[in-house]
């Protein structure tokens, strides 16, 4: 392991301006995706929506710094047979990879999930390599309801977690570790606070066990916000205030960036949340994104699964990564939403 390299991925996948596309949805996620715009889940286009969005130049060169990758995805060529990994080599970003195998039932533990996918693991990093990934991600997902999350789940996804970011590290790859705390719920945001700061002090304890080297990491984590059916929503300044605290409280300094998941998040709050937090600075990494849904929504509705939409698609997708660019630098205000639009 060359800690010096994965240090310096690590570093780019979170450079100031520029954050990460979340193009990892498995089989199941894009086929929901694609039936919200009639569109057919067919490998064929899969391939021409993807690469319409890593095609997209001025949204991939200048805000997008890497972008997570599913299976199919990794070794798919374009229409024109280039692979679509160099597509968005030669856009200056860097390929990653989704590699877990998606949160299943968690025995005893109704509601919750355990992400699977370790059996084998060494092996399938030596070969996402060999095909172009830099990074990888894994997803562990905590649910809040009533007598849950219980303790189980937390330490049995933080262990699940802490053994495949040693095994990317091991294999040169820069883990993104995503523990996510849902939002799906009438939990209040007081709610999510406690149980986000437990799941991240658990998560950081079992990487420490795992001799993780944080330094050669990036945490993807939700923000601290009230349950989507929580009868009292909270504002954008109170959701940045209650996220930095709990970061603060959990993430050391060697982390060099933390990358946002936008949950569910309309992909304008999404936006405002993230660059509130950035107005406010004063912490030791860099917050960025790493959206997938609030980076998609506009671009999916744009193109509609048409040929004739590609141009407005990819305008749609330009919109948003620089409106998400300049949230990472606390540089966005709501009238950009407006004017940058028009001037595109
Ligand atoms: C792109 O969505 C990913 C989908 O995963 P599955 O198909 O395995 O459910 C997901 O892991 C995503 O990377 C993160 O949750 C962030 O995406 P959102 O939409 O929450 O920003």
């Amino acid at each position: 392991m060359d800690l010096a390299e994965l240090n310096r991925v690590a570093t780019a996948m979170v450079a100031p301006g520029k954050g990460l596309l979340a193009a990892d949805e498995s089989g199941g996620t894009i086929a929901k995706r694609f039936a919200a715009i009639d569109v057919e889940s067919t490998e064929t286009n899969r391939r021409d929506y993807r690469e319409l969005l890593f095609r997209s130049t001025k949204a991939m060169h200048d805000h997008i710094s890497g972008v997570i990758l599913f299976d199919e995805t990794i070794r798919q060529k374009a229409v024109d047979g280039t692979p679509l990994v160099k597509i968005i080599e030669q856009a200056g970003a860097i390929p990653g990879i989704k590699v877990d195998k998606g949160a299943k039932s968690l025995a005893f533990c109704p509601g919750e999930t355990i992400t699977e996918g370790l059996d084998g693991l060494r092996e399938r990093l030596a070969e996402y390599r060999e095909l172009g990934a830099r990074f990888c991600k894994w997803r562990a997902v905590i649910n809040i309801g009533s007598g849950i999350p219980t303790y189980d789940s937390i330490s049995s996804n933080a262990h699940a977690l802490a053994r495949y970011a040693a095994l990317c590290q091991e294999q040169g790859l820069v883990p993104i570790v995503e523990p996510e705390v849902l939002m799906d719920g009438d939990h209040t945001i007081d709610r999510c606070d406690e149980v986000t700061e437990l799941v991240l002090k658990t998560v950081f304890q079992a990487l420490f066990t795992a001799r993780v080297k944080l330094e050669g990491m990036v945490l993807k984590p939700n923000m601290i916000v009230p349950g989507a059916k929580c009868a009292t929503q909270a504002s954008d300044e109170d959701i940045a205030e209650k996220t930095i605290r709990v970061l603060k409280d959990c993430v050391p300094s060697a982390v060099p960036g933390i990358a946002f998941l936008s949950g569910g998040q309309a992909d304008v709050e999404a936006t405002a949340r993230l660059d509130a937090m950035n107005k406010i600075g004063g912490f030791p990494w860099h917050l960025t994104f790493s959206y997938g849904r609030a980076l998609q929504h506009a671009p999916q509705v744009a193109w509609s699964g048409k040929p004739e939409n590609v141009a407005a698609a990819e305008a749609a997708f330009s919109h948003r990564a620089e409106m998400n660019g300049l949230a990472t630098l606390g540089k966005w205000t709501p009238d950009m939403e407006s004017t940058i639009a028009q001037r595109s």
